[in-house]
């Protein structure tokens, strides 16, 4: 029998398939140790916003100046996302409008850049992003991407290599930030390099935006021409991106974003990135920050006592790169899948001078923002580290990822997840 549904049918008999798996999701989320160094729990908040009638609206062009009628209640949202942003980084100008971080990336690259120019960027190979010029992504097609990446004695980045292909290559942009790097990244130091052979400098601070806003890492905005970031990660806040800029930058990062790249902006989204900048500017966001921090170090020294080999050997941020060989022929595909079936999600993902191939690399990627989220320290970290051993030691050990599961939902159960 087929139901009749209406405008107004609430989604579980309006459609079931699609609320099923949402309440799946849901499980997941809240039965399972959120691991990814990119991900994170937004706020009930946050997620309210995402989902209003502000999905219905267009808004193409900027407050004051759309190209459609009813725009007053957009332009609302967008000035306090904008002013909020401004005043959380201390920025001159902030785009809100990028749908995700590769759309703020390519603003700004083609704010200034024209295809074939050059730039420099860190590797992919070494914790770098898809946009930071590798081969296949837009970045790699349309501009002349040079790389540096880091050390091999001590997984840090090579600052003499970024000096030298600077005077080498001459960029007219230098990106700096990471998507797959465990230690604080020194942005004065870049902008030197950058100054001395007269390019811009561009931060992608995806990953550690929130440790910025928080005031535990040092703040890009106020040595970089261009900043980027996505809003979901560290921040905390709608899945999104943005760019800040100085002002002398702000007209062509705005023309690139629309109408250059971008038809009508996400106004759901742009609410909800307004309430992330607003909770993001709370006292408590700088403790959370620093939690993230110390959980990330807690996790490091319980990996690295029971065997595992970190990448740099530590962690300034909130992630850690582990190679995972270091434990009889575990791989970091197998360790993903392992940990997976036990409800401790992480992604494999290369290790500088990796000697695997990228779909089953040498290591394996965790970050702390999300567990941190969840309100847990210390102490939880130690027992998280725990059972990743306990899982890595026999990860074929189907039974065991099966108590470990049990154990891992029961204790989860403690710490809430957001908005569930
Ligand atoms: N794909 C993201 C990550 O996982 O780091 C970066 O955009």
């Amino acid at each position: 029998m087929t139901m009749t549904t209406t405008r107004e049918t609430p989604l579980p008999l309006a459609d079931p398939a699609v609320f099923q798996a949402i309440q799946n999701e849901q499980q997941r989320q809240t039965d399972g140790l959120e691991l990814i160094a990119s991900e994170n729990y937004a706020s009930a908040a946050v997620l309210q916003a995402a989902g209003t009638v502000f999905t219905n609206k267009y808004a193409e062009g900027y407050p004051g100046r759309r190209y459609y009628g009813g725009c007053e209640y957009a332009d609302v949202v967008e000035n306090l996302a904008r002013d909020r942003a401004c005043e959380l980084f201390g920025a001159d100008h902030a785009n809100v409008q990028p749908h995700a971080g590769s759309q703020a990336n390519m603003a700004a690259y083609m704010s200034i850049l024209q295809p074939g120019d050059t730039f420099l960027a860190m590797d992919l190979a070494h914790g770098g992003h898809l946009t930071h010029g590798m081969r296949l992504n837009f970045s790699g097609k349309l501009y002349n991407a040079v790389h540096y990446g880091v050390r091999q004695d001590d997984h840090r980045i090579d600052f003499d290599q970024v000096a030298a292909l600077a005077k080498e290559h001459r960029p007219k942009l230098i990106v700096a930030g990471a998507s797959a790097y465990p230690r604080e990244i020194d942005h004065p130091q870049f902008a030197q390099i950058a100054a001395d052979v007269g390019a811009k400098l561009m931060v992608d601070m995806a990953h550690y935006a929130g440790l910025v806003a928080g005031g535990v890492h040092n703040n890009p905005v106020e040595v970089a021409d261009f900043v980027t970031t996505t809003t979901h990660k560290t921040l905390r806040g709608p899945r999104s991106g943005m760019v800040l800029c100085k002002q002398e930058l702000a007209k062509d990062v705005d023309k690139t974003v629309f109408p250059g790249l971008q038809g009508g902006p996400l106004m759901h989204i742009i609410a909800a990135k307004a309430i992330c900048f607003h909770e993001a500017l709370q006292p408590s966001f700088k403790d959370y920050a620093k939690q993230i921090i110390a959980n990330a170090q807690t996790l490091a020294e319980t990996l690295t006592a029971g065997g595992l080999t970190l990448s740099s050997g530590g962690t300034d941020n909130h992630l850690l790169l582990c190679d995972v060989t270091t434990l009889n022929g575990v791989t970091g595909k197998i360790a993903e899948a392992a940990l997976d079936r036990a409800g401790l999600t992480v992604n494999k993902n290369m290790i500088p001078y990796d000697p695997r191939k990228p779909m089953d690399p040498s290591g394996i990627r965790l970050g702390t923002a999300a567990l941190t989220t969840r309100g847990m320290k210390q102490d939880e970290m130690k027992r998280v580290g725990d059972w990743i051993l306990t899982i890595l030691k026999s990860p074929e050990d189907t039974s065991l990822a099966e108590k470990v599961k049990a154990e891992i939902a029961n204790f989860a159960q403690d710490y809430p997840v957001p908005g569930v």
